[in-house]
């Protein structure tokens, strides 16, 4: 257990109910199949690879792509499962043999299959019955079976299927030895309360020395990461993210937001490279030339700013006080910001850097002339290693006694 004198995040951990035997939650990164949904995404067969690579060393337990899409991405796949990386590689394709087959010439050892099951997915896309539908699965999950394959089923639309023939789905599914059933909330309707009601009622339905439960949670309310996380306190062990969340209309879980909430609040024991972070995301918006916006938790470039005088006076002596989790563990830097708002600790922190030494009153008034300047924030610097010791050590930030 945390002790309490030595983190500040201790009683938060306490509420969280944080111990030191949580379960490991998995990730399946889908950058490569659900982020190349996200328009104006489309990733080259080179980027793809690299991509594949830098997530497999970053630690994600399985990385996802469809080789159905087109030839190019069939030869993606083919060259990324030749690559031997740790992570799984999981084809992703329709529930029809004939997409199954297409995965299995990439040489797939694991493929996910995705059948719409709830009434709007049956009548308005696939147009066919419940009857249909369940007789589709079971014939496409065996038929993976007959080839040894290691295979997901995804009960698309899940969260809006009858609840009952939802769990039929799931239970024929598991029989038929299909080592994971992914429950995705396709069109982010849950609150996580929901979300952990609609796994649980599966995870107790099915046999789970079977089969094991994934969670694929959409954002279009904004709740993904919190429904998903739900869905694995409720029994999943794994859940879907993309770098920077990137996926059909407003995504699904970021991969930096998922691995720092599973390991800084789940304790979820894993060997993820999170000082990755931040570089993941920037070569993702390279590749898709999306901006990340500068508030994206984490890896944003203002995730680590501080701006008002009462959190800079704080941050400079210890900057547990506003920071849960030290900027260089996610690979991100912290910066201060000097303007209006500095406040007569930052303006003397500032003269400070400059080699002046500053009574209250200088402070004082300097914070003033800050202000009157009326132009926002005047100065924004790092506060790299260099910085962090004179903060530390220093205690440059007191002003002197007049
Ligand atoms: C899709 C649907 C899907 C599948 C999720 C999964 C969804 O775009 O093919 O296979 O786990 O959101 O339901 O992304
Ligand atoms: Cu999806």
């Amino acid at each position: 257990m945390i002790l309490k004198s030595d983190d500040p995040n201790y009683y938060a951990h306490f509420y969280n109910n944080i111990g030191d035997d949580n379960k490991k939650i998995k990730i399946l990164d889908s950058t490569l199949r659900e982020g190349e949904q996200h328009p104006g995404v489309s990733f080259t067969s080179k980027q793809r690879i690299q991509i594949a690579w830098m997530l497999d060393s970053f630690g994600v337990d399985q990385i996802e792509i469809s080789p159905v899409v087109s030839q190019d991405h069939f030869d993606s796949t083919r060259t990324i499962i030749k690559q031997q990386l740790k992570a799984d590689i999981v084809a992703h394709v329709r529930a029809i043999k004939t997409d199954v087959d297409r995965a299995l010439q990439t040489g797939a050892t694991w493929v996910a299959t995705y059948l719409g099951i709830s009434d709007i997915h049956l009548t308005a896309k696939l147009k066919i019955s419940r009857e249909e539908a369940k007789r589709r699965a079971i014939e496409v999950a065996e038929y993976i079976k007959s080839y040894g394959l290691k295979s997901r089923f995804t009960m698309e639309d899940a969260s809006r299927t009858e609840p009952s023939f939802l769990l039929e789905m799931c239970k024929e599914i598991s029989n038929i030895g299909i080592e994971r059933i992914s429950i995705p909330d396709t069109v982010g309707i849950m609150r996580p309360n929901g979300m952990y009601n609609l796994v649980k009622t599966i995870h107790d339905n099915i046999d789970k020395t079977k089969t094991s439960l994934d969670v694929h949670c959409h954002n279009d309310i904004g709740l993904a990461l919190a429904n998903a996380l739900a869905g694995c306190e409720a029994g999943a062990d794994q859940l879907h993210t993309t770098i920077d969340g990137f996926g059909e209309r407003t995504g699904i879980p970021s991969l930096a937001e998922a691995s720092i909430a599973l390991t800084l609040i789940y304790k979820s024991k894993n060997n993820f490279r999170l000082h990755m972070l931040k570089d993941l995301s920037k070569t993702i918006s390279q590749y898709t030339g999306l901006e990340i916006p500068e508030s994206k938790p984490l890896v944003g470039d203002s995730a680590y700013k501080h701006k008002a005088g009462t959190h800079l006076a704080a941050i400079l002596r210890n900057p547990s006080a506003y920071e849960i989790i030290e900027p260089k563990i996610v690979g991100n830097r912290r910066k201060i910001v000097f303007g209006e708002l500095a406040g007569k600790n930052g303006a003397a922190y500032l003269l400070s850097l400059l080699g002046l030494e500053t009574t209250r009153s200088e402070a004082e008034k300097l914070a003033r002339g800050l202000k009157e300047l009326r132009m926002g924030d005047v100065l924004e610097l790092y506060l790299d290693d260099r910085l962090e010791r004179k903060i530390l050590n220093e205690e440059t930030t007191n002003v002197k006694k007049e």
